[in-house]
Formats: structure tokens, sequence, C-alpha cells
């Protein structure tokens, strides 16, 4: 067991991201078993669970000629159009069924506001509106985060990056995680990461 300044982190291991899902990361499934092993080493377990209300801006199908996978404009800067998925409440946005959330002392919900999107569990994607977990950690103490889960490139990259910035000693777990791998979207993750400083193992 590592001491108390330890949390893991683990992003959106939700049903719409593993296979047969509606945004399915190929192999998303594969590392639940590992995850659920790790949570043993940690004294802190936080789940992420992205949580979009029906219709969320993220969403292609609200983008009139747009297809999933395209890129728009948004007010905060790109954004990719995704399929619909992980619909608060829905099946495809519950933990997958083997994941041991019973370890988990705290599920943070992310993406719900209508208009923005959000991929870290710090920060939405304009970057400055935050999710709350900063505080949650630096009241408990903690200092040091591992990450794992879905996607490597996206969820997974944009939390490590802005953990990495706001101080915390960040390790990922590349080898339980998973990733989407959109137009060189996992390499250019590796070199964000590194440049903040966030290590990728
Ligand atoms: C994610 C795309 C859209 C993720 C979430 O968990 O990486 N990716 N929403
Ligand atoms: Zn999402």
């Amino acid at each position: 067991m590592r001491d108390a300044t330890h949390a893991l982190l683990v992003i959106d291991v939700q049903n719409d991201f593993c296979p047969g899902g509606a945004l399915a990361v190929p192999g998303g499934d594969e590392i639940v078993p590992g995850i659920n092993a790790l949570m043993a080493e940690f004294p802190a377990v936080i789940l992420t669970q992205d949580w979009h209300p029906a219709g969320h801006s993220s969403f292609a199908s609200q983008h009139p000629g747009k297809a999933p996978m395209e890129m728009t404009e948004m007010p905060y800067g790109p954004q990719v159009l995704w399929p619909d998925h992980c619909v608060q409440g829905s099946d495809g946005a519950a933990f997958h069924a083997h994941l041991d959330t019973d370890r988990a002392d705290l599920i943070i919900r992310k993406g719900f506001r209508p208009g923005i999107d959000s991929y870290s569990a710090f920060f939405e994607n304009d970057h400055t509106t935050p999710t709350g977990l900063e505080g949650y950690l630096r009241t408990r103490g903690i200092s040091h985060l591992t990450m794992v889960g879905l996607a490597t490139d996206f969820c997974v990259n944009f939390s490590a990056v802005d953990a990495a910035r706001l101080g915390f000693t960040v390790e990922v777990r590349g080898d339980l995680s998973r990733a989407i791998d959109l137009n060189g979207s996992l390499d250019a993750a590796k070199a964000g990461m590194a440049e903040a400083g966030a290590t990728l193992i």
C-alpha cells in the first residue's frame, strides 16, 4: 500500500467506451481486471464518469450536416463531435459491470453542462471551469496521482496534463489505458503529457 499522499484516478471506464458501446475504444474492456488489482495498492481510489445530458453539444447529432468524429468550433475552441454517448442514467453511461466501484471514495461526474464538453477530471474544455476535484485532492493531502482508463488520448490525457500543471506528480499507466487514436491524437497526447511533466509508463 502506498502512503496517504497517493490516489488512483480511474477515468471513464464506462460501457459506452468499451466494445459494443456507442464510442467504443478498442480493447477498452481488457484493462478492467488490472485496474481492479491496482486499487489494492492505493489508499484512495477516485472514479470519473462521463455524464452528458441528452442532446449534449458535443454530440454530432446536434450539428446538422456534421458526422461523428468531425470537428466544429465552439465558443471555447475546437471540439471533436462524438456519437451520442454516456447519456445520464443510460446503460452506456454505467461503469463496466466488472469494475470494482465499491472501492471508490469519490465518483466525479463531468460533461453535464449542455454547452460545454469536459474531457479532463479537473477542468471543462474551456480550461477554466473547475470540476472541484483539485480541492478534494488538496484537502485530503493527496499530491501523487496514478491515472488509468479511457481514453488515453482524450480524457486520460487532458486529466494528466491538467494535474501536472496544477503541481501534482502524475503517472499514467499506459498498459491500463486504451486510446481512440483519431488522426494522430495518441502521438499528440504522448507529446503533450511529456511536455506537461506527466510520466507515461
Ligand atoms: C471521452 C470523448 C468524449 C473520454 C469522453 O472519456 O476519453 N472521449 N467523451
Ligand atoms: Zn463525452
